[in-house]
């Protein structure tokens, strides 16, 4: 059970699929999106999984507690039920700490049996060549997406950013599927039964978060692609720009978008945040002695680069570090506009359970509300630094509404003939979130 609102979604998450695909044969699975479907508390199911991201938890949690109060068994499981399983104890009647595939079958015996354990902790990570079946797609309703064909080639990221729960989930690790399983399960999605036959249905998002990380294991894996003539997306850093051979590969093999954690313009900011040194085209700890127009100057470089193999890019950029104050935010905001990127998403810094940012503000007593339902980066949820509260959530609201007029938006999607569907889908799509907020 997927975390809500109906309507369309812009992709699904593989969580749940990948779940059902553990589940021993014979045991009926059915899958609910609550962000596109409702809900039948009257089902006539025996147990209830629930996955929730942290600012999904408060809603996660009324889902629980109705299954519950009508003696329905609950599971919960991922990033924040396994960063605060005690909380999620509370509403479930066992929680599942860490990846489901070395659980998750113990987990079913145990409920079958009628002992189940509250706690589940998987002791390691999982081989992601031998223990991970392909996730069960076909139990989600495709026409309910914008982008269906989600795919995961790799776990984790080894960068370390004091602020991401994928560090503090899967520490520094990254794994990596052989690139032979990553294509022949792409052939899979695009053949009969499981293909789609809409407009979108030869585009694949690659949910990976940092899929470029290793770079020989990518350039194996985008050669293997070249042949399937597919159109795709990913999560990658600006080292991606920095390798033209690497990008180029990535732009053969149907790279049309690639989403870019530029992060900030702050050269102190950039100092610490390490992914952004080499783009900003300084080393350790001189990153902090450069201007800011330095790293916007870099960053438009390499947004260049990946424009020149026809790949736009989809800027984030995170407002409320330590060092930002008022003016170095009304800089950013200008510099996201200046550095060329077709489209920007911006985030609150926030303080997720589990990670080194969250340990850090609590012991400085800085974070001042535990409503989870706020944790979606476009809150704020602590004591910035340099600026206030209300400041810095105006500024957010500022970054949007400059970014998403429809003069800039025209502007870029039309500042080249190649991929204006792309750029229009995006920036029309993103004016519309941004509204809501
Ligand atoms: C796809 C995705 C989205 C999609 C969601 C689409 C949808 N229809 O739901 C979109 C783009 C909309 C999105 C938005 C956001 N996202 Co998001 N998203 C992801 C992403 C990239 C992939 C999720 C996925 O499919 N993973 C693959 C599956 C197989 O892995 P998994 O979910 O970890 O599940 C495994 C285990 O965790 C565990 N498990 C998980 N759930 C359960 C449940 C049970 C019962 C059991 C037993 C086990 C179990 O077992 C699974 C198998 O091993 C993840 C990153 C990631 N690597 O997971 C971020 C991630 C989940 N998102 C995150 C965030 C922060 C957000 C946003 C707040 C960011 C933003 N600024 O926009 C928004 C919030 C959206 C909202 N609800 O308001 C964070 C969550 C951190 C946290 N503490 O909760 C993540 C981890 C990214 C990150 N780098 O930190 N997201
Ligand atoms: S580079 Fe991205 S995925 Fe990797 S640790 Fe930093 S924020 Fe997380």
């Amino acid at each position: 059970m997927g975390q809500t609102s109906h309507g369309k979604a812009g992709m699904p998450r593989l969580t749940l699929p990948a779940l059902a695909a553990l589940t021993p044969a014979g045991i009926d699975v059915q899958i609910v999106d609550c962000r596109v479907q409702p809900i039948d508390y009257d089902a006539p199911v025996d147990l209830v999984g629930i996955t929730a991201m942290t600012c999904e938890a408060p809603a996660a949690y009324q889902i629980a507690d109705t299954f519950r109060a009508r003696n329905v068994p609950v599971v919960m499981g991922g990033y924040h039920a396994s960063f605060l399983p005690e909380e999620a104890g509370l509403h479930a009647d066992a929680v599942v700490i860490g990846e489901a595939e070395l659980v998750w079958r113990d987990l079913i015996e145990g409920f079958r049996s009628g002992r189940p354990r509250s706690l589940y902790a998987a002791d390691r990570l999982c081989d992601l060549n031998s223990e991970l079946p392909v996730p069960r797609r076909a139990l989600l309703d495709r026409t309910k997406y914008f982008t269906f064909n989600t795919i995961q080639a790799t776990r984790g990221c080894s960068k370390g950013c004091s602020y991401c729960s994928i560090d503090a989930f899967f520490g520094p690790s990254f794994r990596k599927r052989s690139p032979e399983a990553v294509v022949s399960e792409i052939r899979g999605m695009l053949s009969p039964p499981n293909a789609g036959r809409g407009r979108m249905d030869r585009h694949i998002v690659f949910i990976d978060d940092n899929l470029t990380l290793d770079r020989s294991y990518a350039r194996q894996l985008f050669k293997a692609m070249i042949p399937l003539s597919i159109k795709w997306v990913c999560q990658a850093t600006t080292e991606l720009a920095e390798d033209a051979e690497l990008l180029g590969l990535a732009a053969r093999s149907g790279c049309m978008l690639v989403s870019v954690g530029f992060e900030s313009f702050n050269p102190p900011n950039v100092a610490r945040l390490r992914k952004n040194w080499a783009a900003a085209g300084v080393t350790g700890g001189q990153a902090a002695a450069q201007p800011l127009e330095a790293v916007c100057e870099a960053f438009r470089h390499a947004v260049g680069r990946f424009h020149k193999q026809g790949v736009c890019v989809l800027g984030n950029f995170m407002l409320g570090f330590d060092d930002d104050d008022p003016d170095v935010i009304a800089k950013t905001i200008r510099a996201s506009l200046a550095i060329n990127v077709d489209a920007a998403y911006f985030h609150i810094v926030t303080p997720m359970p589990g990670t080194k940012l969250h340990d850090d503000l609590a012991r400085e007593n800085r974070i001042t509300t535990r409503d989870w339902a706020q944790y979606d980066s476009g809150h704020v949820v602590f004591t910035p630094k340099l600026l206030s509260p209300a400041a810095l959530q105006d500024a957010f609201r500022q970054a949007y509404r400059e970014y998403y007029s429809i003069g800039r938006i025209a502007s870029r999607v039309f500042r080249s003939p190649r991929q204006v569907i792309t750029r229009l889908a995006i920036n029309w799509s993103t004016r519309r979130k941004a509204k809501r907020l």
